[in-house]
Order: structure tokens, then C-alpha cells, then sequence
């Protein structure tokens, strides 16, 4: 399974419907609270090149966007092999 972690604040439906999608995909992710951890935010920023909103998703310390970008992903069916680069296609 790939690394994945997710920035996320308290309070955010983008976060909790980008956390339940991955809930959905039996997933394990790391949550980085920015709101509990300030000094985070401007590492989400520099790793999301310069993306400021929460969440940003990265796998495998890829950037992947928001929630809409997680959703797209799935829609276009690519998202299963970017979670689970190993099995078989
Ligand atoms: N299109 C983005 C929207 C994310 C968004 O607007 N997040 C809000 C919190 S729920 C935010 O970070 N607002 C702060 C800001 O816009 O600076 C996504 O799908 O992730």
C-alpha cells in the first residue's frame, strides 16, 4: 500500500469527505492536523506547491490536491492503483 497522508483542520466537510473516501478504499493515512500542529501548514504549503486550503492528499509523498482532485481521481478510476500500486491491475 502507498504512503498516504492527508492535511486536514477540524471543522472541514472537504477534509471529512476526502478522509471517508479513503475510509471507503480500506486505506491507511496519516493525518496532519494544522489547526493542533501550526508549523505544519507551511509544510503542506511547500509540499503542495503552494496550495494553502485543506486537505491536500499526498501519496507517496506525491502531491495529489484537494478533495475534488481525490474525487476526480476516483471517478476516473485512477485512484485504486495510486493507493495500491502493487496489485494486480
Ligand atoms: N476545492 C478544495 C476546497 C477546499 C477548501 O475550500 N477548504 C477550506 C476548508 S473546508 C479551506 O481550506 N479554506 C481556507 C482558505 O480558503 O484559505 C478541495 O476540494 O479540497
Amino acid at each position: 500500500m502507498a504512503k498516504i497522508e492527508i492535511y486536514t483542520s477540524p471543522f472541514c466537510g472537504y477534509c471529512y469527505r476526502a478522509k471517508s473516501l479513503l475510509e471507503d478504499k480500506d486505506v491507511t493515512f496519516i493525518e496532519i492536523d494544522v489547526i493542533q500542529q501550526p508549523s505544519k501548514r507551511l509544510e503542506m504549503i511547500d509540499r503542495a506547491d503552494g496550495e494553502h486550503t485543506v486537505p491536500q492528499i499526498f501519496i507517496d509523498d506525491k502531491p495529489v490536491g484537494g478533495c475534488d482532485d481525490l474525487f476526480a481521481l476516483d471517478a476516473k478510476g485512477k485512484l485504486d492503483a495510486l493507493l495500491n500500486p502493487e496489485a494486480p491491475a
